[in-house]
């Protein structure tokens, strides 16, 4: 096939655009759209009531305030993902016209020459006698014109702008993200969601940045196509014409074009390795000139200038962009699911619940070791008053009794206060610490022991007893963040196999 129909078979392929979903592609959209609401819905009932108050536990308890805290959170966070996904509807429905086209961002560096292949392009669509039209934003919304895009050898484009090619395809020349105005942001950034498939370009005096892919990985991850364009690939001779030294822009060679090819394929399928990307969204590297295709007469300018390879790398990027529009809503919820709802359960909610499991481990550990300290504490403060009751009572066994009592009583109703104020304990029952004496004791030494000894018992078994109580008032927050855990675990997992299926 000579070079022109080769052009007018992809400019009519190109630009004729696509005979929209078939009804098998629908239905398939309609299931993943149905199991990604599903795995949200299922996931927000896991979190809806996931955390109660336990009753063991005074709400001034820090452990409760901490169990209060990550309710609130997953409540808050539920608010948060219905008001990002309302965000995104703009996004959804941007102009009708450019949900029918396929949407290829043309990507890189300033000066890579993205306005002028688009131009370019744009020239040879016209003359094929298909509509062009060119747009750019500003203030936020699409403006309409009927100029080509600057060209120039500073940064020329600051604003997002792009042109309608036949009826089929759009072109997104940006500037790169950083470069936006912020009143084009938002909808720079939703464009460039929209888009379909992507072109990197980078200037063959230094191609395949890689670095520049950083901003692209976002949409990389989607499995859009990426083809790295290296632009400019051509150079100054001097010539002699009529004896007269005059200079030429020539092509680069193949050899020197296909040397850069390789080298920029080989850093892109690290770099796509390093951002853990599908290789498999990668195509060939094309080498072209604009400016010797448009110089150059002659049949072969185009072949010559590396512009009939791309237009056969384009046809090859258009397959897996159409698949890629086919699914997009499928995408955009699956992406919000992934980067809002599930990047925040990973960044905020999951670091919160494991601190409070850990706050849960130690408050069991500092528990056990309350009831040493009470035990001590409770042992020190009675013991020294022993002698002076049992003076006072020591012939009125039954006063003696009741007065020991109530002093450990109370002593142990000060350390529980102390140790384990946070707590919901229940009323020390009457008969404890009750301190029963041996019925025939002999002598002022066997009772003091015998006191001594009734005291210990009392007090171990009253500290044992509300130790236990607290450990067990904790038990439920901890089953329910365990739930919460293996809920949300199961939840990521699930999300990811949703995420293969789809992009499969
Ligand atoms: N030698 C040569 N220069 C080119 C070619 N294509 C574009 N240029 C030049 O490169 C410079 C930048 O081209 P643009 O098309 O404006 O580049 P851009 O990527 O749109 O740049 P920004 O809009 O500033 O980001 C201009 O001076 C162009 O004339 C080419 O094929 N060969
Ligand atoms: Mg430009």
């Amino acid at each position: 096939m000579n070079a022109m129909a080769g052009e007018q078979q992809f400019l009519a392929h190109a630009g004729g655009g696509s005979a929209g979903p078939d009804r098998a592609g629908m239905a398939q959209l309609h299931s993943q759209l149905q199991q990604l609401q599903a795995w949200q819905t299922q996931l927000q009932q896991g979190l809806g009531s996931a955390l109660a108050p336990t009753p063991g536990l005074q709400a001034s308890h820090p452990l409760a305030q901490q169990t209060q805290a990550l309710h609130q959170q997953c409540q808050d966070l539920q608010a948060r993902w219905a008001q990002q996904w309302s965000a995104l509807q703009p996004a959804r429905s941007l102009a009708q016209d450019f949900e029918q086209r396929v949407i290829l961002l043309v990507f890189g560096k300033f000066n890579a020459g993205k306005s002028s292949l688009c131009n370019f392009l744009a020239e040879r669509f016209a003359a094929q006698g298909q509509p062009v039209r060119f747009f750019h934003l500003a203030d936020g919304a699409v403006v309409e014109s009927d100029e080509p895009l600057r060209e120039g050898a500073t940064e020329t484009t600051a604003r997002l702008q792009g042109l309608c090619l036949g009826t089929g395809l759009v072109l997104l020349d940006t500037p790169g993200l950083h470069s936006v105005t912020p009143e084009n942001a938002a909808l720079t950034q939703r464009f460039t969601e929209s888009a379909d498939g992507l072109l990197w370009l980078s200037s063959s005096t230094s191609p395949g940045q890689v670095q520049e892919l950083d901003e692209l990985a976002r949409e990389l991850r989607r499995n859009k196509p990426l083809l790295p364009v290296i632009t400019r690939s051509d150079l100054i001779e001097e010539d002699e014409v009529d004896g007269e030294i005059q200079k030429c822009l020539r092509n680069k060679t193949p050899a020197n074009r296909a040397l850069q090819e390789a080298d920029v394929q080989t850093r892109a399928q690290d770099k796509l390795r390093q951002l853990a990307i599908d290789a498999a969204v990668l195509k060939h590297p094309v080498s072209i000139s604009v400016h010797a295709a448009r110089s150059q007469p002659g049949p072969n300018a185009l072949a010559d200038a590396g512009l009939l390879r791309l237009y056969t790398a384009i046809t090859e990027v258009l397959a897996p962009a159409q698949a890629y529009k086919q699914r997009k809503p499928a995408e955009v919820l699956l992406h919000h699911l992934e980067e809002n709802v599930q990047g925040a359960i990973e960044a905020e909610l999951l670091p919160e619940l494991q601190d409070l499991q850990r706050a849960l481990a130690q408050e069991q550990e500092r528990l056990q070791q309350s009831k040493a300290a009470m035990l001590r504490a409770a042992w020190r403060r009675t013991i020294p008053a022993l002698p002076g009751v049992l003076e006072r009572y020591a012939d009125r066994l039954p006063v003696l009794s009741a007065e020991v009592a109530a002093l450990v009583r109370a002593e142990i109703s000060e350390q529980l206060q102390g140790h384990l104020g946070g707590y919901v304990l229940s009323e020390l029952p009457t008969e404890a610490a009750a301190v029963v004496l041996p019925a025939a004791i002999a002598g002022p030494d066997a009772l003091y022991a015998a006191l001594q000894n009734a005291v210990r018992v009392q007090i171990e078994a009253a500290f044992s007893a509300a130790v236990d109580a607290c450990s067990h008032a904790l038990e439920p927050v901890l089953v329910q963040t365990e739930k919460m855990q293996a809920h949300l675990r199961q939840c990521a997992q699930d999300l990811q196999d949703l995420g293969t299926a789809l992009r499969a």
